[in-house]
């Protein structure tokens, strides 16, 4: 065994990585005969692994999704030699609650602390990455991995994304023979800030912009996405240059890659919350040795189902804890349209986002995405669910802290009185009721809540009957009726304002 592991580390894991399911490879068994083996296609052989993941992409900037002011060319080959996922939604909206949901397959309110940004992701969780390492993968990553937050509180010394690289090819010229790898291609890329104008000076039209319906129709709108379309296409060509690397190398046919965003766009009424342009992201997966290309899934699926899948893969069995789902039956099927039909909600969380209430508090909140509507469950409506209307509880002193500083942000809120404004900045920045459902045939920008209208009582009660019964059972505890203790944990987030402090857990 190439890993020995801590008593305590090992004890938690043992049912899954014990002598009997190692993978057969280890730093001893790689010599130049076990190369000369792994050059030649075992059909054994396992898979290398390759998640590139950007940082705040909405579903439809690619251009394979048809957004014509940007160009994704790697994320329209791993799609069209792939699968293409079209309801392809986070666990959460924000950075480091949706990457510990992608490590560990579990949804935010399995995961204590991890449920907040700017926190820690306990050694207690086991992560896909780890597991694979310990059945003699070679793990890695590049830029953004797990994060923001600090690992030593919650026990772990390194990234749980794997040792960091400067880049993939960095990575990779050390790769020896016959042992696989599992890298993480991380970006801070489309997160902000931006270079104001320069997706229109990079000769983006302005005309051409793919303006959300909750955001006003404008120049300092259009040129804010525009910006934000010219760092996706920076993540794009470092794909692009990982793609070229391993078909360099003979590797690229029995690599899995997956190409995805932690959640979408970093603009009101999108990041940090639980509306599609938060919550839903890109999505595609490539690997020709077992799937078939050329196809469009319609199934709903979570970033959390990603480490079943790689964990499948890989020959390797899944953590107890793990509630996700193995995506690999639906890759391997060959079909196209809508595969398994119970895939037919996705379920998303945000709790703590950044520090903008007082005494730490978030905006705990739960939704069920199916194919007809969007049921959000606010859980504290009496809170301002993008931040504090008062700048003396918000960082940098910018009120309605969790919507990221912006010009289309500013523009909305100096603008707030000009009628072709204040509706939707009443929906950026504005309290919500404690029930939002949404007909997404009707109103495909989930901009009227129906949840109110005595038409809609049964779609209501049926799906909170679903969400809850779901969250109770995958034991989340604000369905529970169980204390939680989100408001409570600590912020290791930069507290740019003094008076902003966490109250101690009760
Ligand atoms: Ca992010």
């Amino acid at each position: 065994m190439s890993v020995s592991l801590p008593a305590s580390r090992a004890n938690t894991t043992s049912r899954r990585c014990s002598r009997r399911t190692f993978l057969g490879f280890s730093a001893a068994s790689i010599g130049t005969a076990s190369a000369r083996l792994a050059a030649r296609e075992d059909s054994n052989e396992p898979p290398n692994i390759l998640l590139c993941i950007s940082d705040d992409q909405s579903w439809l900037n690619t251009s394979a999704m048809g957004d014509p002011t940007v160009r994704t060319p790697a994320f329209d080959r791993v799609a069209e030699e792939g699968v293409l996922f079209t309801n392809a939604y986070c666990d959460a909206p924000t950075c480091g609650p949706s990457r510990s949901a992608i490590l560990t397959g579990q949804p935010i309110w399995r995961l204590e602390e991890a449920g907040n940004i700017h926190s820690t992701l306990p050694s207690k969780f086991p992560t896909y990455t780890e597991l694979l390492e310990r059945a003699g993968y070679r793990i890695g990553h590049t830029s953004k991995g797990w994060g923001p937050g600090r690992l030593e509180p919650g026990g772990r010394t390194r990234n749980p994304a794997g040792d960091k690289f400067e880049s993939f090819e960095a990575f990779h010229v050390d790769q020896p023979a016959g042992r696989p790898f599992c890298f993480w291609l991380g970006s801070s890329d489309p997160h902000r800030p931006y270079e104001l104008g320069s997706g229109a000076e990079s000769g983006k039209d302005p005309s051409a912009a793919l303006v959300p319906p909750h955001l006003p129709n404008n120049g300092v709108v259009r040129n804010d996405i525009l910006d934000y379309c010219l760092e996706i296409e920076r993540f794009d060509s470092r794909v692009g240059t990982a793609l070229a690397l391993l078909e360099q190398s003979g590797q690229l046919r029995n690599t899995i890659v997956v190409v995805t965003s932690d959640h979408g766009m970093p603009f009101p009424r999108a990041k940090a919350t639980l509306y599609d342009y938060g919550t839903r992201v890109p999505l595609a997966v490539r690997w020709p040795k077992a799937v078939t290309g050329g196809r469009t899934v319609n199934d709903f699926v979570s970033l959390s189902d990603l480490a079943p899948t790689f964990l499948e893969a890989a020959g390797q069995p899944e953590p107890a804890a793990v509630t996700a789902r193995s995506l690999l039956a639906v890759v391997t099927s060959g079909k196209s349209g809508r595969v398994d039909t119970s895939r037919d909600a996705a379920y998303i969380a945000m709790e703590r986002h950044d520090g903008c209430r007082r005494d730490g508090k978030g905006y705990p909140c739960r939704a069920i995405r199916t194919a007809t509507h969007l049921y959000i469950r606010n859980f504290e409506p009496a809170r301002w669910p993008s931040g504090s209307p008062d700048p003396k509880d918000c960082a940098r002193n910018i009120p309605y802290g969790e919507v990221a500083p912006s010009p289309t942000k500013t523009f909305m809120m100096e603008n707030r009185d000009d009628p072709s404004v204040d509706r939707l900045a009443e929906l950026a920045f504005g309290t919500r009721p404690a029930h939002e459902l949404f007909d997404l045939q009707e109103d495909p920008g989930q901009l009227r809540n129906i949840a109110a209208d005595a038409g809609a009582a049964d779609t209501l009660h049926e799906l909170d009957d679903r969400l809850m019964a779901h969250l109770a059972a995958t034991k989340d505890p604000r369905a529970l009726g169980e204390p939680a203790m989100w408001d409570h944990y600590p912020y290791y987030g930069r507290k740019v304002n003094s008076d902003w402090s966490v109250a101690p857990k009760p």
